[in-house]
């Protein structure tokens, strides 16, 4: 049994599915040097430390620590600098007393492990269980959140010339093969989260008939989170640059919680909380 806040029950997505919280924000945590919006600003882990709670003072609920790019063309990087990232953040927002549930972003079992062992209480894996499926045997045993994200492909390869018969009916039933596979090496299917990947192998189209079609994804009786956060696909759509995207942002995330999707992935916490509170109480 892995010990952590996993173990001592903090559970912000069991509330989603106990009818509490309306909506979770998870505020992005990225150590990274090269994320496409935030890389280098918080590679230096007391910066991360302070960045974390002071998303949390904004209203997120979850803290989704990063450590490895999926940016478009990215390289994975080897486990140890991965581990030399996240772990020391965990700590030190272990030890700051964060009331937010701490998520690992990672693909790699020993970056969960020790996550997970440190006091992570989500482990986000954008390969779903295809890099590393004894991800989903360290989940069972903590009694964690699995977050089962669609990507076609890789980072490095993901954004060449994709594409789908049909983007929906294939992004879901790979959410629900990928779930059968957490549920058969043991993960509870009421811990699982489903998530269609923007970004992740898609054109602005494929984005746009994911978003648009969202209730689908909802349909598969998992909460469903969802990641526009300054995404390329804002960018085109609007003509801004990274920095720039916090309307369309918003708009996105609005429109996916009137579409079901419960939990969401931003940079701007607290701009995307107001939104969403008027949303939720305005959506019943
Ligand atoms: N997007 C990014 C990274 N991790 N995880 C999930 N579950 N969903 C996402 O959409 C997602 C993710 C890329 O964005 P970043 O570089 O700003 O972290």
């Amino acid at each position: 049994m892995i010990s952590g806040a996993a173990a001592e029950g903090a559970k912000p997505l069991g509330d989603l599915h106990g009818g509490g919280a309306a909506f979770v924000v998870m505020g992005v945590v990225n150590v990274t040097p090269d994320s496409f919006s935030d890389g280098g600003r918080f590679l230096d882990s007391q910066a991360a430390i302070a960045h974390g709670l002071e998303l949390q003072a904004e209203g997120a609920a979850i803290l989704d620590i990063g450590g490895e790019s999926t940016r478009p063309g990215a390289a994975s990087v080897p486990v140890e600098i991965e581990l030399a990232r996240v772990v020391p953040v965990i700590e030190g927002l272990v030890r700051a007393g964060a009331r937010a549930a701490i998520s690992i972003d990672t693909s790699k079992a020993e970056v969960a492990r020790a996550a997970l062992h440190a006091g992570a209480s989500v482990v986000n894996d954008v390969t779903a269980l295809r890099a590393a499926p004894e991800i989903a045997e360290l989940v069972a045993a903590s009694g964690a959140d699995l977050c089962l994200m669609h990507m076609l492909g890789t980072p490095r390869t993901m954004q060449k010339d994709p594409h789908y018969d049909d983007v929906v009916a294939e992004v879901k039933r790979f959410l629900e093969e990928r779930m059968a596979v957490a549920v058969a090496r043991g993960v509870p299917e009421e811990r699982i989260v489903l998530d269609p990947g923007i970004g992740f192998g898609k054109t602005v189209a494929h984005n746009l008939e994911l978003l648009a079609r969202l209730p689908e994804i909802v349909a598969l009786g998992r909460p469903v989170l969802i990641g526009t956060s300054r995404k390329s696909f804002l960018g085109t759509l609007t003509g801004r640059d990274v920095h720039q995207r916090l309307y369309a942002t918003i708009a996105t995330n609005v429109l996916a919680y009137e579409r079901g999707a419960r939990i969401f992935r931003v940079h701007d916490v607290g701009p995307l909380h107001d939104a969403l509170t008027v949303t939720a109480a305005t959506v019943s």
